[in-house]
């Protein structure tokens, strides 16, 4: 009877070495240690086993019962183990690689200078306004005083989009419409994209434009000149030379062209500025009487100053890029280093 127990450890021994998955070890400890199991039935079975056996026949029992359940238990946390490393195996995940780096966003140089000219505007009393890009040809042209045989409405420089409807070439329209809807004072501020046939190292089909414009009761040349000073000082540096050079627009009477003195050579004369020692900047003037009469204006009564600038231009100066088209291609390893 002894031997039974003998022999019965050594097959649940050989069993259990040739099961691998936590499934199959179970399966040997049902089979040897389950309710009807071989060594649950032979100890059940001690009545059989002649008297003077029985003492140690029980306590060899009991020892074999403890080492298969030790055995078992060991098995299984091994099988527990190996199941976990298959798995990460599978999912072919190395734990000890480094993690992935968030990159993060920028603001793209045209929306930061936009922002800087709004800013300087906004703290000068002067509201943020938008408009279509797709403009009737009235308010692009015509009530701009720009009449039909102008340059600018040639079919080189403007987009048509159907009969009297074009892509606006400036964001002036923007200020018709504004003043149609409302009376003076009007002090406003206008950002935003215009069109103009035209493809260059210099020049882009859409660049980015801010326009400004105030009206208001005995508003002379002297405010232009003041506003647009400290703007530009705002944006360039106190100490920025500045230079106002008469113009013309239709729109506008008299007209002039604001210059700053080129920050790279100081006005000696470099490849950046031309030789001249200035950058052209913007133009401006006293709107024209004209203008006024189209959105029912009073000259006598009112007058204005508008001026009007390529934000893209100033970026490109602002930070020393040398290529416009730069801009516009959103390369990251480019906008990443502003
Ligand atoms: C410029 C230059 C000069 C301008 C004029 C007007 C309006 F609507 F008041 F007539 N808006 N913008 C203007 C004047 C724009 O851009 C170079």
């Amino acid at each position: 009877m002894m031997g039974d127990l003998e022999d019965l450890l050594e097959k649940a021994e050989s069993d259990l070495r040739a099961s691998q998955t936590q499934d199959d070890i179970l399966a040997v400890r049902t089979k040897y240690m389950g309710r009807k199991g071989l060594l649950t039935a032979l100890l059940r079975n001690i009545t059989a086993v002649p008297q003077d056996e029985r003492a140690q026949f029980g306590k060899r029992g009991n020892e074999i019962k403890e080492t298969l359940s030790g055995w078992i238990e060991a098995a299984l946390t091994e099988a527990g183990a190996r199941r976990k490393d298959d798995v990460l195996l599978k999912q072919k995940l190395d734990a000890t690689l480094p993690g992935r780096r968030t990159r993060y966003g920028r603001i793209h140089p045209v929306t930061q200078v936009r922002k800087e000219i709004c800013d300087i505007f906004s703290g000068l009393g002067f509201t943020i306004v938008d408009g279509p890009e797709v403009e009737l040809e009235y308010y692009n042209f015509e009530a701009l005083n720009i009449p039909a045989d102008h340059p600018a409405r040639d079919m080189q420089a403007t987009f048509y989009i159907d009969d009297g409807i074009v892509l606006r070439t400036h964001t002036s329209p923007v200020q018709v419409r504004r003043m149609e809807q409302m009376r003076p004072p009007v002090r406003i501020i206008c950002p935003g994209r215009v069109y103009r046939h035209d493809s260059d190292v210099s020049h882009t089909p859409m660049f980015h434009q801010v326009e400004g414009l105030l009206v208001d009761r005995g508003i002379t040349f002297g405010d232009l000149k003041g506003i647009l000073t400290y703007f530009l000082k705002e944006v360039f540096g106190p100490d920025t030379a500045l230079r106002f050079r008469p113009s013309f627009f239709p729109f506008t009477e008299p007209s002039a062209e604001v210059d700053i003195q080129c920050m790279l050579c100081r006005g000696k004369g470099c490849r950046v500025c031309g030789q001249s020692g200035w950058i052209e900047i913007l133009g401006s003037g006293m709107v024209d009487p004209a203008v006024f009469k189209y959105v029912d204006y009073d000259p006598e009564e009112v007058s204005g100053f508008a001026f009007g600038l390529g934000i893209d231009r100033i970026a490109l100066l602002k930070y020393g890029i040398s290529d416009l088209r730069l801009l516009f291609e959103n390369d990251w390893r480019f906008l990443a280093q502003f």
